[in-house]
């Protein structure tokens, strides 16, 4: 064999190694991905119609941020929200985006994986396309089998179905989720992860005993879930405000994140799943840094089921939100990047 293929094959072994979590092996309690969610593509007042102006409506990011995530934070894997109606306009099936955002988009993915980190790309839809709720599961995979084309030969994204499906059928929830791993996986894009997220703002907390529309709850349909290649990540948020939503920047105790995450824990491991925190954040206090701490450590403890976690959020127009991590300004940052660091 030429040397060249030789490393190629190793190469190509090593990464397809990395790729496909098949087995629960313990990682030396240290998180497979750190990082942060890019908040801008998918913001919208509520009263825009959409798909809403660029600069006006929604926004890119600055990307040098990037370059300060990864080289000073060694984050590894970022979150972009997107909205699927400024990506694929008009109805689902359409094959053609929209040059431009697909170019941002584009742009943005190529940034991050160059720097060998993760991109995530996450529509923040609630599992609604134009104010409704997606109804054709067939649609919905015509949708990602579009957008997966474009993406399949770069095997550091990520494909995220949908994000904070709320005031649904969980069993919806879950054929949506198929749906989707269908059409990026006919796309030929095989080697990537694919995360997905329940129903019920997927809150960790309430993974066995929320439910949806249905009264079913994500511990009792999700675990149906195929993927050929074996490569699906369960994402779920999990907040440490009192109510575990994020709209609050108090914490009701230092060990709360145990305390919510025990269940899902449990319930990966007896379902032989993985799971990432895909949305977390604490206010700037002692008490919450201090259950930031206990939560991090508590997952890379559990490093055999937890991949990660990324904080929400960071972006050019977070202004004073609470929970900002955009350098260097952002509320939070000075407080929790050194944190995220020292759990990476
Ligand atoms: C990003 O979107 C803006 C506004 O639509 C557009 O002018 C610009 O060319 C896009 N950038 C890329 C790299 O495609
Ligand atoms: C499915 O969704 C479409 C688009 O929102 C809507 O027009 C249609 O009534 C829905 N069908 C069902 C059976 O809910
Ligand atoms: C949830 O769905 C029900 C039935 O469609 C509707 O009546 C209710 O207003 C919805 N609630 C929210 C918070 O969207
Ligand atoms: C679900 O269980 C958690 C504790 O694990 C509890 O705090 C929460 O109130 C429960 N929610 C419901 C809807 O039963
Ligand atoms: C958080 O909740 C407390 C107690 O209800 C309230 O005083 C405070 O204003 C809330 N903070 C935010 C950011 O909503
Ligand atoms: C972009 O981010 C970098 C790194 O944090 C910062 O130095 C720069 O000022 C930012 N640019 C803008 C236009 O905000
Ligand atoms: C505080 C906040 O905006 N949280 C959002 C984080 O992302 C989830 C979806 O993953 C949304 O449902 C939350 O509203």
């Amino acid at each position: 064999m030429h040397f060249t293929n030789i490393l190629l094959a190793v190469g190509l072994l090593a990464t397809r190694t990395f790729a496909t979590p098949s087995t629960h092996n313990k990682r030396s309690d240290k998180l497979q991905f750190v990082g942060v969610n890019l908040s801008g593509p998918e913001l919208r007042a509520s009263t825009s119609s959409l798909p809403g102006t660029y600069g006006t409506d929604y926004t890119w990011f600055n990307l040098s941020t990037i370059d300060v995530f990864v080289s000073q934070w060694q984050m590894n894997t970022f979150r972009i929200n997107i909205l699927m109606e400024r990506l694929v306009s008009g109805c689902m099936t359409n094959t053609a985006m929209d040059p431009e955002y697909l170019g941002n988009l584009t742009e943005t993915v190529k940034y991050i994986t160059q720097k060998g980190a993760y991109a995530m790309i996450t529509p923040m839809n609630g599992g609604r396309y134009y104010g409704s709720i997606i109804n054709s599961t067939s649609d919905f995979e015509a949708f990602w089998t579009t957008v997966a084309v474009a993406f399949k030969d770069n095997e550091r994204v990520m494909f995220s179905a949908n994000a904070g499906y709320y005031n649904m059928s969980t069993q919806l929830v879950r054929n949506l989720n198929q749906a989707a791993i269908n059409g990026i996986r006919a796309a030929g894009a095989t080697s990537q992860y694919i995360s997905v997220e329940g129903s019920e703002l997927c809150i960790a907390g309430l993974w066995t005993n929320g439910t949806g529309s249905d009264s079913a709850s994500n511990a009792q349909v999700m675990g149906a879930l195929t993927d050929a290649s074996d490569s699906l990540i369960y994402q779920m948020s999990s907040y440490l405000d009192p109510a575990g939503t994020g709209f609050n920047d108090t914490c009701a105790s230092t060990t709360l994140g145990p305390d919510r995450l025990v269940k899902a824990t449990a319930w990966l491991q007896a379902n032989n799943k993985f799971g990432l925190v895909g949305a977390y954040a604490g206010g700037v206090s002692w008490q919450c840094t201090a259950a930031v701490i206990t939560m991090l450590e508590y997952l890379a403890e559990n490093s055999d089921f937890w991949l990660g976690a990324l904080w929400w959020t960071a972006g050019p127009w977070e202004g004073e939100y609470m929970f900002s991590l955009e350098p260097t300004t952002g509320v939070a940052y000075s407080t929790y990047a050194p944190i995220i660091k020292s759990n990476d």
